[in-house]
């Protein structure tokens, strides 16, 4: 078994940006697939492991650990990568990431459910409207903060980085075109060019989905 055991699926934006990390910081890691849109995490099982029936979850021996922006900062202190290097640094992280679960992928991550995979009948107009403007004001706070800057908090990348592009590399299934936001996609080209860098479909089990999306 590996080291690292990561309760994820492909389409999980929330998952990725701990699986990245698992990459990126050469990791022995191994996905589990959690049947997401089977309510897989609304199983008894899997809320045994996370009460609050959210994906991920992370399991490193007897450490089991949910909300990604956790796992990140425990990683971070068990491989020396991607962490923080002083106490400003660490307050910057926290807040980015903090900010990213709150508003980035805490609007994107909705939107792209109800765009692509809440069946069509399902599907609400408001609140694609709702749920897209705030998006997109969340985006336009990061093309600015990435405006003159390679990296979101420290002239290297960290684990803020690692949570804020959780949904960015999906962003043709929210209908948002990179060209008209410069800063952000040359900041996603330089995630990418990153050893060992993945798109979500290839790092975690998932994709496609057997009816198509995602
Ligand atoms: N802040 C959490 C968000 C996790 C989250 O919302 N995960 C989604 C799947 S990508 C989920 O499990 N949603 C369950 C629900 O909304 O009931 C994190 O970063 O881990």
């Amino acid at each position: 078994m590996s080291e690292y055991r990561l309760h994820c699926f492909a389409q999980s934006g929330n998952a990725y940006r701990v699986a990245l990390m698992l990459e990126f910081t050469g990791s022995d890691w191994e996905p589990v697939f959690v049947d997401f849109f089977n309510g897989g995490a609304r199983r008894p099982e899997f809320l045994a492991l996370n009460e609050m029936g959210e994906v991920p979850v992370l399991e490193h021996g007897s450490t089991v650990l949910s909300q990604s922006g956790v796992m990140l900062d425990y990683l971070a202190e068990k491989t020396g990568q991607f962490g923080p290097q002083s106490d400003d640094e660490r307050r910057e992280i926290l807040r980015w990431t903090i900010w990213d679960n709150q508003r980035l992928c805490g609007s994107i991550g909705p939107l792209r459910f109800q765009m692509n995979f809440l069946p069509e009948a399902k599907r609400n107009a408001d609140v694609i409207h709702f749920l897209r403007g705030r998006s997109l004001a969340a985006m336009k706070v990061l093309e600015g903060h990435l405006d003159g800057r390679d990296w979101m908090v420290a002239d290297r990348p960290t684990t803020a980085d690692l949570s804020c592009v959780g949904y960015l590399y999906f962003t043709e299934e929210f209908d948002v075109d990179l060209a008209a936001w410069p800063n952000t996609k040359a900041w996603l080209d330089r995630i990418a060019a990153l050893p060992g860098w993945k798109h979500p479909y290839d790092l975690m089990p998932g994709h496609p989905l057997p009816g198509g999306g995602g």
